[in-house]
């Protein structure tokens, strides 16, 4: 049997299936399309100049590398021409971004994290982009950008697709129509993402864990407790012995976890507890919490189901502990 690649992949998510409009398999063509671009420029690394700082700070006060900067561009550009989107939206932009008026408008809200683990990048870690398409509205005002923050302001419930882009060893897409997760690596001589795994499940029970261990005294006394019962071992409450990972790419830690199980958590803590938690609820949180649901996982804040949670502000943060589903309901047991 001929590949599958991603176009066939979607082309039978929409003919046969039903579950995809053509503009939303448009969009996700063009969105993988920009991640191949994004692949090569990371890939020329030191040899393109692409490294380092770009001088300037992000509306999260964060400074961007040159690559935030670029990935950014490479989205924007790619998908502000096609008429499939109303607008977009950015961890690197203040503000939505408004298609121009010379180009026709689409239903779709398109959101996306350009390069997710920034402080992997000029240390030759896996990084990646993580991305998140909503409806827009009937009568969304899109008059102007601030006007056009309101369309996005909607549950990750309501996603119509998500997905991420691994730039590791292989680059790799992982996607969700609401069908279930499939995985396609990037076949570079063709130019193509090709289907390498559907219906992605993350086992149930797990015994690695994610979180950066030097924010410990921090955490609240949930997560406190978990983590020393896991390293307890066999000799504690948990019977068992766990191994740690934590790459410090999201993207990364949550590939790992969609791979092979596991749970990530950034939990809320008093370092980052004025912000609201530390990783974004619109551009990291909710895709990743669709994602891993659709292939059977839990994602959770500790006290509610991330997808459920109302949008205050699109560059709103939140915590977040995901993966496998019974050690993620340990965590939320533990929080009741
Ligand atoms: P970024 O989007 O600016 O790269 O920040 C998000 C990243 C996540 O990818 C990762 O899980 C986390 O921040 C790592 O945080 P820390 O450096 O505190 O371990
Ligand atoms: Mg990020």
């Amino acid at each position: 049997m001929a590949q599958r690649t991603l176009a066939r992949y979607l082309i039978e998510e929409q003919r046969n299936k039903g579950v995809i409009t053509g503009d939303l398999k448009f969009l996700i063509e063009v969105v993988s399309r920009a991640c191949q671009a994004i692949s090569i420029a990371i890939g020329k690394g030191g040899l393109g100049g692409v490294l380092g700082e770009a001088g300037s700070d992000n509306v999260q006060g964060e400074a961007q590398k040159k690559l935030d900067v670029l990935s950014n561009e490479i989205l924007l550009d790619a998908n502000e021409w096609g008429g499939h989107l109303a607008a977009m939206a950015s961890e690197e932009m203040d503000l939505p971004f408004t298609i121009p008026h010379r180009y026709p408008q689409g239903e779709y809200l398109l959101l996306f994290d350009p390069l997710d683990g920034s402080s992997n990048i000029d240390v030759d870690v896996s990084i990646g982009t993580i991305f998140s398409v909503l409806k827009c509205p009937d009568g969304a005002d899109l008059s102007t950008p601030e006007a056009s923050e309101a369309a996005f302001l909607q549950p990750g419930a309501a996603q119509v697709a998500a997905g991420y882009a691994v730039y590791g060893p292989t680059t790799v897409l992982v996607l969700t129509v609401g069908d279930g997760v499939a995985v396609f690596t990037l076949d570079r001589e063709q130019g193509s993402f090709v289907l390498t795994q559907e219906n992605v499940q993350i086992p149930a029970d797990t015994a690695e864990f994610a979180i950066n261990m030097a924010n410990m005294r921090h955490w609240e006394a949930p997560v406190q407790r978990y983590v020393a019962e896991m390293q307890q071992g066999r000799e504690g409450p948990l019977g068992k012995d766990y191994n740690m990972r934590w790459v410090g790419s999201m993207v990364a830690d949550v590939h790992r976890i969609v791979t092979r199980g596991g749970i990530f958590m950034y939990p809320m803590d008093a370092k980052v507890r004025n912000k609201g938690g530390k990783l974004r609820l619109m551009y990291e949180a909710n895709p990743m919490a669709f994602l891993v649901e659709q292939a059977g996982g839990a994602a959770s804040t500790g006290n509610r189901r991330i997808l459920d949670i109302e949008p205050e502000r699109l560059h709103q943060r939140v915590a977040v502990i995901l993966g496998s589903k019974n050690e993620v309901a340990r965590v939320v047991a533990y929080h009741a």
